[in-house]
């Protein structure tokens, strides 16, 4: 369980916004391991391959979305998901290509949700307080979808087990993450702490 591993995009917002030691500080300290980092511009292709790893996320985005208009009591701009997903995938695309990003995998126990858990809700207007998406950014469904662009939520993280995995396939290679223990490892994980006392 320890070797859980999930994938982690600080976003070209996120960059440009000197964010990225504070986005690794927070995972750092709870635990993690870095095994893979890497910064790059994305590309469109590898933009789409990404979020259509998944063929049923052009759908939940899409329901996401028109879910979080009727909740604040608005009018959806489709109330088809697939309409909506598309329309998030192409404004996704401009964002994810507009800069360098840094992508990095994690490893720890629960990787895949306890980043989930410090990254905070899509939408950083309603993010949790204390989450990076909730500390650091602004941004809202409503103000994103009227001037049509993508909401800038500064990171993304893989969903699932599963998500990571794919998504760890695609953006890195094998020889790219590393195998290797860290000191704290014993204090998070070994039964024993009988070598702390001389
Ligand atoms: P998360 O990144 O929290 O898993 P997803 O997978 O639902 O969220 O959405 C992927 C990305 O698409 C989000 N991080 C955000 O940048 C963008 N996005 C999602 N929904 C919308 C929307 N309704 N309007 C604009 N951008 C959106």
């Amino acid at each position: 369980m320890q070797k859980e591993k999930t994938f982690v995009i600080i976003k070209p917002d996120g960059i440009q916004r000197s964010l990225i030691g504070e986005v690794v500080k927070r995972f750092e300290r709870i635990g993690l391991k870095l095994v893979g980092l890497k910064m790059q511009i994305p590309t469109i292709e590898m933009v789409e391959k990404h979020y259509t790893l998944d063929p049923e996320w052009l759908r939940k985005v899409g329901e996401k979305s028109i879910q979080g208009y009727v909740s604040k009591g608005q009018t959806p701009p489709s109330a088809d998901p697939l309409v909506t997903g598309n329309k998030v995938l192409d404004v996704l695309k401009k964002y994810m290509t507009s800069g360098p990003v840094v992508i990095m995998c994690w490893q720890g126990a629960h990787a895949v949700g306890i980043v989930r858990k410090i990254v905070g809700g899509t939408e950083p207007l309603t993010s949790d307080v204390g989450t990076i998406r909730g500390d650091f950014v602004l941004d809202s469904y409503q103000i994103s979808d009227t001037v049509g662009r993508a909401i800038r939520n500064l990171i993304h993280a893989s969903g699932s087990v599963e998500e990571a995995n794919n998504e760890i396939n695609l953006w890195f290679r094998p020889e790219e993450l590393l195998n290797y223990r860290l000191i704290q490892d014993a204090i998070l994980y070994d039964v024993n702490l009988d070598s702390i006392l001389e």
